[in-house]
C-alpha cells in the first residue's frame, strides 16, 4: 500500500518536472524569435513574454544602438555630488535613477490577451518629440534608450529632441550622437509648448509620438497608437500612463479603469470610466474614450495636428495645452482614446523643478484662459467662477485662434459637453443672498442653531451669519435651515440641517411678513432680546415686518 503510494507520488513529481520544462521551452521559443507570425487576418503577430520584460525586442544590441554616444562619460560627469540634495534639482531622486543606468528589466503591465492583439506588417514609421529643460541626464537618456530598445526599428523615423533652453548646450550636442537622434536648441527658454511646435515642424515621419523627457516605454507600446491612427487619422491616442515613482523609481502598473476628466477650474484629473461605459466593456484591449489628454504623451497624425491648428503658441512654459488641444480635437471633428495594450511610465511629480518666468500661477491662469475663451463659449463663465483670480489677468490676444476655430468649422462646447464629457455637472446658479431686515435690525444667527437681532452690516463686512437664502419653501444659511420647533403661537423658531421635506421648516412670504405654511403663524421678533417665534399673522407689525435686501 505504502510503495503504491510512493510510486504515485514519483510518477506525479516527474510529470510535473516535464511539464514545466515543456512550458518554459514553448515560451522561449515564442519570446526568442519574437517573430511575427502571419495570421489569417493577413495581420502580424507579435508575441512577447508575459510579466517580464527583456530589451532589444528587434535584436539589436543596445551597444549598437548608442553608435559614437559614449554613455559612460555622459552620465558620469552630471552625477549626485556627495552631501547634496539628491531631490534638489530635479524634484525627484537623482541619486536612485543614476544608479540605476540607463537600462533596466521592467514589468510588462498590459493585460495578458494585449500581447495576441494583432498590428498592420505595413505601419508608418513615427518622429518621436521629446523637449526638455534641464532634464537630469540618466532619466532622458533612459527614455531615449527605452524608445529604441522597446520598439520595432522600423518605426522609429528618428527622434527628435527639442533642448528648451537647459543651462548648457552640451546635453543637446552629446545626445546627438545617438544614431536617429537629432537636437534642436532653442536660444531662449520658449516653454514645452512651442518647443513641441518646433519638434512637430521639423519631423520627417507622418506620424507624430509626443513624449516627456522622464518615461520608460514599456512592450509593444507603440504598435497599438500607429495602428489606431494610421486606420483613422483623426483619432488622437494616448497610453495608459504607469507611474515611475520618484523616490525609488520603482515602475508601477495604472490602473486601466481611468480617462481623463476636469473641473471647472481646468484642474486636470482621472477619473474612472463612467459605470455604464465599464459593463458594456468586454473586451480589455479596446480603446478607452476620454475626454482630455493628461498631454504629455500621445501620438497624432502629422496632417491632422498642422490643420487642426498645431498648438496656441501663445501659451508660455508649462500648462492648459492639453486642455486646448483636447477641446480642439473633440470639437473639430476628431478624437482622443486612451489605448490599454499601450504603457508609458513615467515619473510624476509634486512641484516644478523649473522656473516660470512670469510665475507659476500667472502662466497657469494665462494658459487655461487663453484656452476657455477660444473654445468654451458661455460656458467660460463657470471657469471663471471656479477660479476667480483669472479675471482681469492679462492673456494676449486670442484673434487668430478665434478665427482658426471659425475656419475649421467647430462644434460648439455645448456640443462637447453633451457628446463627450456628459458627466461634468453644470454648477448649479448660486441663488443670491439676502439680508432679512426689520428697520436697521437684522435676523442673525448665532452659534449653529439660535437666532437673534443684530445691527445690519452692510458690504464688504457682512457676516456669514446675516446671510440668507430664500428658496421657497426653505430659508437657508448654508445646510441650516430656518425650522419651527413647535406648531403653537409663541414657539421659538431655530436653525436645524435643512430638509426640504420637512414641514417645520417650510416658509412664504405673505407681504412684508414670513408665514409658516402648516401652522400659518408669522415669523415674529417678540421678545425683542430673545429668539423670534411664531406668533399670529399681523403682517403690518413691525415685528413681522422681515424686508429681504439682496447682498450684490
Ligand atoms: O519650460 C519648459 N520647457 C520644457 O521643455 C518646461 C517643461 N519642459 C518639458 C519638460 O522637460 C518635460 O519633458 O516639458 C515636459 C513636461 O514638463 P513636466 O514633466 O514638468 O510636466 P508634467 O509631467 O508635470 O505635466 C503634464 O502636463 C503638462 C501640462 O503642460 C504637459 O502636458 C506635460 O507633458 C504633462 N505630462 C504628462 O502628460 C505625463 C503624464 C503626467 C500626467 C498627468
Ligand atoms: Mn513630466
Amino acid at each position: 500500500m505504502r510503495r503504491v503510494r510512493a510510486n504515485a507520488i514519483l510518477i506525479l513529481t516527474v510529470a510535473w518536472i516535464l511539464g514545466t520544462f515543456y512550458y518554459l521551452w514553448q515560451d522561449s521559443k515564442a519570446f526568442s524569435s519574437s517573430q511575427l507570425k502571419k495570421s489569417a487576418s493577413g495581420r502580424l503577430e507579435e508575441r512577447t513574454l508575459p510579466l517580464i520584460v527583456t530589451h532589444a525586442p528587434n535584436g539589436e544590441q543596445a551597444g549598437q544602438l548608442l553608435g559614437l554616444f559614449d554613455e559612460k562619460a555622459f552620465l558620469a560627469s552630471k552625477q549626485l555630488k556627495a552631501g547634496q540634495d539628491p531631490y534638489r534639482e530635479h524634484a525627484f531622486n537623482l541619486q536612485e535613477s543614476d544608479r540605476l543606468g540607463s537600462e533596466r528589466a521592467i514589468r510588462d503591465t498590459r493585460h495578458y490577451r494585449c500581447a495576441s492583439v494583432l498590428f498592420d506588417p505595413d505601419l508608418p514609421p513615427t518622429s518621436i518629440i521629446i523637449t526638455f529643460h534641464n532634464e537630469a541626464r540618466s532619466t532622458l537618456l533612459r527614455t531615449i534608450k527605452s524608445v529604441l530598445t522597446r520598439s520595432p526599428a522600423h518605426l522609429i523615423q528618428e527622434i527628435i529632441l527639442v533642448d528648451d533652453f537647459s543651462s548648457g548646450p552640451e546635453d543637446c550636442r552629446l545626445l546627438s550622437q545617438i544614431p536617429k537622434v537629432r537636437c534642436l536648441r532653442n536660444e531662449r527658454r520658449e516653454g514645452l509648448i512651442r518647443s513641441r511646435v518646433r519638434g512637430a515642424s521639423a519631423a520627417s515621419a507622418s506620424i507624430l509620438t509626443f513624449l516627456d523627457s522622464h518615461c520608460e516605454v514599456n512592450t509593444d507600446w507603440l504598435q497599438p497608437m500607429i495602428q489606431r491612427v494610421k486606420e483613422d487619422h483623426t483619432r488622437v491616442v494616448s497610453p495608459i500612463i504607469d507611474v515611475i515613482s520618484l523616490d525609488n523609481f520603482a515602475y508601477l502598473a495604472a490602473s486601466a479603469d481611468l480617462r481623463g476628466g476636469f473641473d471647472w477650474s481646468l484642474h486636470f484629473k482621472w477619473e474612472q470610466i463612467p459605470i455604464e461605459q465599464k459593463m458594456a466593456r468586454n473586451d480589455p484591449t479596446q480603446p478607452i474614450r476620454t475626454p482630455v489628454i493628461a498631454g504629455g504623451i500621445f501620438v497624432m497624425d502629422k496632417g491632422w495636428f498642422n490643420h487642426l491648428g498645431q498648438y496656441d503658441t501663445h501659451m508660455d512654459i508649462w500648462g492648459g495645452e492639453n486642455f486646448e488641444l483636447s477641446f480642439r480635437v473633440w470639437m473639430c471633428g476628431g478624437s482622443l482614446e486612451i489605448l490599454p495594450c499601450s504603457r508609458v511610465g513615467h515619473v510624476f511629480r509634486k512641484r516644478h523643478p523649473y522656473d516660470f518666468p512670469e510665475g507659476n500661477a500667472l502662466t497657469y491662469i494665462k494658459n487655461t484662459r487663453r484656452a476657455a475663451e477660444v473654445w468654451m463659449d458661455d460656458y467660460k463663465q463657470y471657469y471663471y467662477s471656479a477660479r476667480p483670480s483669472a479675471q482681469g489677468k492679462a492673456f494676449g490676444s486670442i484673434a487668430d485662434r478665434l478665427t482658426l476655430r471659425r475656419k475649421l468649422n467647430c462644434n460648439s462646447f455645448r456640443w462637447y459637453l453633451e457628446n463627450v464629457y456628459p458627466e461634468l455637472k453644470i454648477p448649479e446658479q448660486e441663488a443670491p443672498y439676502s439680508l432679512l431686515k426689520q428697520n436697521s435690525l437684522c435676523l442673525e444667527s448665532h452659534g449653529t442653531d439660535s437666532l437673534g437681532l443684530a445691527e445690519c452690516k452692510s458690504v464688504p463686512s457682512i457676516p456669514a451669519s446675516q446671510k440668507w437664502t430664500l428658496i421657497e419653501p426653505l430659508i437657508h444659511q448654508n445646510d441650516l435651515c430656518l425650522a419651527i420647533t413647535a406648531f403653537t403661537a409663541g414657539s421659538k423658531v431655530r436653525l436645524d440641517p435643512c430638509n426640504s421635506k420637512e414641514s417645520k421648516q417650510k416658509w412664504r412670504p405673505r407681504g412684508p411678513a414670513l408665514q409658516h405654511m402648516i401652522s400659518g403663524l408669522c415669523l415674529d421678533s417678540q421678545p425683542p432680546s430673545g429668539p423670534p417665534v411664531i406668533a399670529q399673522c399681523r403682517p403690518q407689525m413691525s415685528s413681522q415686518s422681515w424686508e429681504p435686501q439682496l447682498i450684490t
